[in-house]
């Protein structure tokens, strides 16, 4: 992407049809560019008009001729449009931004981007303008993120948590470490250009009491991660059973609708089938997996080592047995293999004679348990009734996130990118607080505190690099 110093435009709602479709421009000749191609029906100039007002005029254009010529002659009207100008600093980029509101087809849409190029703008990149506002500081890093986030929240508690960091709710956080850790350092490097006269700038005990705390309350937020995570993408559950247990079906039954194909011939499901569902405002993204046994048929063991694959990147399993026959080795295995997640044991096909209590399988897990740090729930259900499916629901959620999104007071991290830094930043500390307990030099010291001052200011953008916000930005639709 290029300096600030040219004008970009992008359209900036959905493509297809709309009731309006809105093109964005924005850089140091946005009301120039834009002039061009609108006629205010004020006959004022674009540049006159009142910022974050909205004026009516006539999107002109002929594209056969420049704009000296378009000047002189009267070129065809092609649509009647809103135009709202903001000067910067005040608006989103931070630079001078027209938006031009068109009626929402996508010939008059993409015109309106056509005429804005021959006149002089060029065609945004994804992100640009998010970028240009990170680069012009409207929003720190943590911020343009959210900013994403919250276009491509898929629940309420996503939303929400997006919009938090929006707020600057994480900023806030990493910002309060970074100024902390800054004093702390200017007293450590004050050490060490006045340590032969033996002056103490701040207490050895106090500066490893500070240190440990900043690091601990980094840990948390980086053991926020996986409930971030989960907020915001959904939590991947993954149903997994031997052969006609009624997993396909169980998917039916959470979703209520007929999704899967359902029959009594073990081995129908192949493929991994994913489907998404709403629950208490949390997404529950479920994957249908081919029923687990030994085969030798090419395609069940294709579908059973795609169901491997998913079940290892699960949140949360639904373990499906079969109430109506007795456990088999099988099952059993499933129990012993496949407790690396917090899981839902469903005892499926209550409505059928019991062959297999809810005690019999907990004395089987028990069995197997070892220092498994997971929970294990456990119900009775029936996708012919509908008994223990809304319960399943429920318990699927709060095996994933817990309780603790509900308290707003604590900022989750949901974002890889930011997890990695937080544990460069706590390894960090702690590598300054052993070189303190070896009474290494406060050079060492030091050291580690500025490895961990960059990690932090990585987060929020302070430091960064090209890469860095290549990577970010390209996430991001174009016209944002
Ligand atoms: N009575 C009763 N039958 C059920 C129940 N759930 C599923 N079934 C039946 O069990 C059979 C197998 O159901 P599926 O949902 O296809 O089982 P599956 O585990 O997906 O099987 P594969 O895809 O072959 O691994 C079908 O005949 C269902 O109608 C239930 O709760 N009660
Ligand atoms: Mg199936």
């Amino acid at each position: 992407m290029s300096a600030l110093d040219d004008t970009i435009c992008a359209v900036a709602t959905p493509a297809g049809e709309g009731g309006v479709g809105i093109v964005r421009v924005s850089g140091p000749q946005a009301f120039p560019i834009a002039s061009n191609i609108v006629r205010l029906r004020s006959a004022k100039a674009l540049s006159d008009i009142k910022p974050y007002q909205l004026y009516l005029g006539k999107f002109l254009w002929d594209q056969f001729q420049t704009y000296d010529q378009v000047k002189q002659s009267s070129p065809a009207v092609l649509d009647e449009v809103l135009i709202v100008n903001m000067r910067a600093p005040r608006s989103y980029t931070g630079e001078d931004v027209v938006e031009i509101h068109g009626h929402g087809g996508p010939l008059v849409v993409r015109a309106i981007c056509e005429a804005l190029t021959q006149a002089g703008a060029r065609m945004a990149e994804p992100g640009e303008f998010t970028k240009r506002a990170f680069l012009n500081g409207r929003l720190d890093l943590t911020q343009a993120e959210a900013v994403l986030d919250t276009i491509q929240a898929n629940s309420l508690h996503s939303l929400k948590l997006a919009q938090e960091h929006l707020q600057g709710g994480l900023s806030g956080v990493i910002q309060g470490h970074r100024d902390a850790l800054v004093k702390l350092l200017a007293h450590v490097e004050a050490e060490m250009d006045f340590g032969e006269e033996d002056i103490q700038f701040i207490e050895q005990h106090e500066l490893q009491e500070n240190l440990r705390k900043m690091a601990r309350a980094i840990e948390i937020l980086v053991e926020s991660t996986q409930e971030g995570r989960i907020i915001r993408e959904g939590i991947r559950t993954v149903i997994l059973g031997r052969p006609n247990v009624g997993k396909s079906s169980l998917l039916n039954a959470i979703l209520d609708t007929d999704r899967a194909i359902v029959s009594d011939i073990p081995g129908t499901t192949r493929d991994v089938l994913e489907e998404s569902v709403m629950v208490d405002g949390v997404m529950i993204r479920l994957f249908d997996t081919a029923g687990l046994r030994e085969s030798t048929d090419e395609l069940e063991q294709e579908g059973m080592s795609r169901a491997e694959a998913v079940i290892q990147r699960a949140d949360v399993l639904i373990m499906a047995f079969d109430q109506s026959h007795s456990l088999t080795e099988q099952d059993v295995s499933f129990i012993k293999l496949y407790k690396q997640k917090p899981r839902v044991m469903v005892l499926n096909k209550c409505d059928l004679p019991p062959k297999v209590s809810l005690e019999d399988l907990q004395a089987h897990v028990k069995q197997h348990e070892t220092q498994n740090e997971f929970e294990t729930e456990y119900i009775q259900a029936s996708t012919v009734s509908g008994e223990g499916i809304e319960e399943l629901k429920r318990r699927l959620k709060t095996l994933a996130v817990g309780k603790r999104h509900e308290a707003v007071d604590s900022v989750l991290v949901s974002r890889l990118r930011h997890k990695v830094l937080l544990q460069q930043a706590t390894e960090a500390l702690q590598n300054a607080l052993a070189a303190i307990d070896d009474t290494q030099s406060a050079e060492c010291v030091a050291l580690e505190l500025r490895v961990a001052l960059q990690a932090l200011g990585e987060i929020v953008g302070v430091v960064t690099n090209e890469d860095i916000l290549d990577q970010i930005f390209k996430e991001f639709c174009i016209g944002k």
